[in-house]
């Protein structure tokens, strides 16, 4: 059977494509202002990661302001940042040929109640994942165990993807963590792979909280917080 498993040498490059997106987070969240666009700020990101060791983005940065963060997939528009939504940004780099995949949701301004619980069920369904994925669990098994969080918490129909997928030199690689993935297929050491989970309620809102998880001992490559931050 094919197989999934990474090399030190893989990890190691997909660790420093990770590190290179922590510090383009920070830089972020430190430039954002009210007024700006979903183009400014994934120009911004695209320009620091060029700019600080990475060769280029593993995909085209989604910055999704409000609204937009109901698309999994939004394409950067010229609409203006303004206060009270939750800010969605989803971004990779390339090192030496090997991609990292980061996304984060915070707040520009202070937000509302339903947000902040739209924010905690997906927060609390990350974390329930990243903590399932050791050697042995089935892939199927580990999007079950954020969907079934999502949809006790009242959410399934609007958790509309897979809870996550190998990275590696291609962005999505296999295995993918679904419910329709065999059941055979199971992770192991090495593995590098990503933990997704997202609500997305249309022309309202969306919230997606997503880390590269190194199976075993590495465990998860992001030093930034998945706890909700209030910029702005
Ligand atoms: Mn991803």
């Amino acid at each position: 059977m094919e197989t999934f498993v990474k090399t030190q040498r893989q990890i190691s490059c997909m660790k420093r494509a990770a590190q290179i997106i922590d510090n383009a987070y920070d830089a972020l969240l430190g430039f954002v202002r009210e007024g700006m666009t979903e183009r400014e700020l994934a120009a911004f990101i695209e320009g620091f990661v060029r700019g600080n060791g990475g060769s280029g983005l593993s995909f085209d940065t989604i910055v999704a302001f409000g609204a937009g963060g109901a698309e999994p997939h939004h394409v950067p528009t010229d609409k203006k940042l303004e206060k009270g939504v939750l800010v969605t940004v989803d971004m990779g780099a390339v090192y030496d040929g090997f991609c990292s995949d980061f996304t984060r949701t915070f707040a520009f301004g202070e937000v509302g109640e339903k947000q902040r619980e739209i924010y905690r069920i997906v927060y609390e369904a990350q974390k329930l994942g990243v903590a399932a994925a050791k050697k042995g669990i089935s892939c199927c098994n580990l999007d079950s165990v954020c969907r079934d969080y999502i949809e006790k918490c009242g959410y399934g129909e609007f958790f509309i993807h897979t809870t996550g997928h190998g990275v590696g030199e291609l962005i999505h690689e296999p295995p993918t963590i679904g419910r329709k993935t065999p059941p055979e297929v199971a992770l192991e050491d090495n593995m590098v792979i990503t933990i997704e989970p997202g609500i997305y309620i249309t022309g309202e809102m969306g919230v997606r909280i997503e880390d590269m998880v190194v199976v075993g001992r590495e465990g998860v490559l992001s030093r930034i917080p998945t706890e909700l931050v209030v910029v702005g």
